[in-house]
């Protein structure tokens, strides 16, 4: 019955002879891995009250736009980070201090598609810096503070459509690499879609330069490439740091029915670019200036209001003008993720309509380049490269639908099978399958605490399910999206938990929270606040009228707004600027206004935000205080006076 289902979804015939042949090999689903759960798992999951979780797990929200934490091993959701969608909770993208957070060369978009996450590292390990997030939709990439589990920045992605393969990191956290899934014109002009294929439409590979101290986002250069799509990436480490890989899909160019038309290729390729050697051709000037319209978009520091960047041009580098640099390992068929094992010496490849896991060996690709007789082909100067000639190994008939790959450090993989429901556990170097793991339902990535990374921590594995089911009470046609936890650190992996997600869970990070907790900040001082609207006590509070424009410099303690009354006209623009006085770690102020058709702030101890309100009808309207915050919260209300 699922097979049926998601099979007919792909429409590929051959893979439906291919998908009979297989499936009924493997067993799956039924009982969605009960059959496999620890028998003592309660125990092992169960965090009692006052303790806190061993991990944090990072997931991306998919088409709310947002990051979900949550904890690990217990399940429980702790926060939302609002990043690439508008949040009523805080009144994120609301306010006048972080609206500009979702500007664009587009105009104010309030949402995003948000796929992949990627923590910060150094060496290849991770280092509890920064998050990193890509807007698969328009395309932008966004870095998440750890210290305030807010979003600093976004940048938008220039020449680009889709910005799936992103936001991926280099071993040192030099780059994040962004790559269109969809070509387009570049520049973008009016041109007719039929011509897709004929060489007027391409893809990019973008670097993104991130400030070692700062994190602060730039665009280094974008990298013209041929016209397919561009599915996902990863970076090198140890002796492949230089490179990063990035998977393609639609090598025939097709730009309708691409169900069938994009699965016609036996094999698509893995591209491996060599950045530094890109970015050194940067640097000696073999770039071009070209039109490349993106904004920067940046969280002001000690409640500052954030500030966006209109950027004109970018560097464009083609392969060409930089030879070395790009070579195409054949990779089969359609392949979708593509993951450096924790050595850096395998990249392996997620060939979703593939009967094998192809690994390629990267000591294999670097002598294969040194020998032109392994080139069979070349497009826009890049060279392709024999299959045989980089392949280390594959995982024979390992599952249905192969897609997604983590590392456990002691030398196994775990890859994601859609198809067939199931992560597959593998031996590094004698691509044996050791174990199947049926996932329900269908599930897209799994995350291991640190398994893209250099170091993986092991213990845990989360799958990320695409599609709902049963598995939790039903709430009508629209269902929640679900994660399986497991234990991964003995022989034989077991079932521990399935928990809910928030939205669609692309990809997700998981990192001990070790790594983290003790550096966040509880407040924002108070003395620091640098708003130029800040009133810093009671006795600054004031409202200050030119002409129309009405600034209300407000304060907020236990259990009062400062001014207590503000007298307003029909046709006035006022800001209430909104400082919280406390500096008491635990107690936030809310404010919001009877009718404002915007929602509520939320501003934390020693931070202000700004509301702007224009009242349109004479009349006494309250404000009042939305979040708990001592026994007299409820008389935390006063009134603005409107008059003609
Ligand atoms: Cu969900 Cu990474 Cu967008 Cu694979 S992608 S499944
Ligand atoms: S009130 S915390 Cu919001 Cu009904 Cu009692
Ligand atoms: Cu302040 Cu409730």
């Amino acid at each position: 019955m699922k097979t049926d289902r998601t099979i007919f979804r792909t429409g590929a015939v051959s893979v439906l002879v291919l998908a009979s042949a297989i499936f009924s090999v493997v067993a799956c689903g039924g009982k969605g891995g009960k059959e496999m759960l620890a028998s003592d798992a309660a125990q092992r999951v169960y965090v009692a009250p006052g303790d806190k979780d061993e991990v944090y797990l990072f997931t991306s929200g998919g088409f709310n736009g947002q990051v979900g934490v949550q904890g690990i091993p217990s399940g429980r959701l702790i926060k939302v980070i609002p990043v690439f969608s508008v949040w009523t909770e805080n009144g994120y993208g609301f306010d006048e201090e972080t609206k500009m957070m979702l500007n664009t060369s587009h105009g104010f978009l309030p949402w995003d598609d948000s796929h992949h996450l990627q923590a910060s590292q150094t060496k290849g390990e991770q280092d509890g810096r920064w998050l990193f997030i890509n807007g698969n939709n328009t395309p932008r990439i966004a870095r998440i503070g750890l210290e305030t589990f807010e979003t600093e920045e976004i940048i938008e992605i220039p020449n680009s459509a889709g910005n799936h393969a992103s936001p991926f990191l280099t071993e040192n956290t030099e780059y994040a690499m962004a790559a269109t899934r969809f070509s387009i014109p570049i520049p973008q002009r009016d041109i007719p879609v039929e011509s897709y294929g004929k060489g007027e439409f391409n893809g990019t590979i973008t670097m993104v330069a991130i400030d070692k101290k700062t994190g602060a986002l730039s665009v280094k250069a974008q990298v013209l490439v041929p016209g397919y799509n561009y599915d996902l990436s990863h970076c090198g480490k140890g002796p492949s740091t230089d490179w990063c890989f990035f998977t393609t899909y639609n090598t025939e160019q097709a730009h309708k029915m691409l169900e069938i038309e994009a699965s016609k290729n036996d094999k698509d390729f893995i591209l491996a670019f060599n950045w530094k050697k890109a970015e050194a051709c940067v640097d000696q000037g073999k770039a071009r200036t070209v039109p490349g319209p993106h904004v920067i978009n940046r969280r002001g520091h000690n409640s500052k209001p954030a500030t966006s960047e209109k950027v004109a041009t970018v560097k464009m580098l083609n392969p060409t003008d930089c030879p070395g640099i790009m070579f195409y390992m054949p990779t089969p068929k359609s392949p979708h993720g593509v993951d450096v094992d924790p050595t850096g010496e395998y990249i392996v490849g997620g060939g979703k309509l593939a009967t094998v896991i192809p690994v390629h060996s990267y000591s294999k690709m670097i002598k294969a380049i040194e020998d032109k007789s392994n080139f069979t082909d070349e497009r826009m100067g890049i060279p392709v490269l024999k299959y045989e000639s980089t392949l280390a190994g594959e995982v024979q008939k390992p599952c249905l639908g192969p897609l997604h790959t983590e590392f456990d450090g002691k030398g196994y993989a775990y890859t994601s099978c859609f198809v067939t429901s199931e992560v597959v556990k593998w031996k590094l170097g004698s691509w044996e399958v050791v174990q199947n793991m049926p996932a329900w339902y269908s599930i897209g990535h799994l995350s291991i605490v640190g398994g893209d990374s250099a170091k993986p921590y092991g213990k845990y594995l989360v799958s990320l399910n695409k599609i709902t089911k049963d598995r939790y009470l039903p709430t009508g046609p629209e269902l929640v999206q679900s994660a399986q936890l497991w234990d991964i650190s003995g022989s034989k992996a077991e079932l521990l938990l399935d928990f809910p997600t928030l939205g669609e869970p692309h990809y997700a990070q998981m990192i001990p929270a070790a790594l983290i907790k003790d550096k966040t900040k509880q407040i924002f001082e108070l003395e620091k606040n640098e708003h130029p609207y800040a009133a810093k006590s009671e006795k600054e509070a004031k409202v200050v009228r030119q002409g129309n424009v009405v600034h209300v410099y407000m304060t907020s303690i236990r259990s009062h707004f400062k001014p207590d009354i503000v007298d307003l006209r029909v046709g006035d623009v006022a800001y209430f600027h909104v400082t919280n006085l406390e500096q008491d770690f635990d107690i936030p102020h809310g404010f919001a206004i009877y009718g404002a058709p915007l929602p509520n702030i939320l501003i934390m101890p020693g931070q202000t935000l700004t509301v702007k309100y224009e009242p349109k009808q004479p009349g006494v309207y309250p404000f009042y205080c939305t979040d708990f915050c001592s026994a007299l919260h409820q008389e935390m209300q006063q009134y603005i006076r409107v008059s003609r």
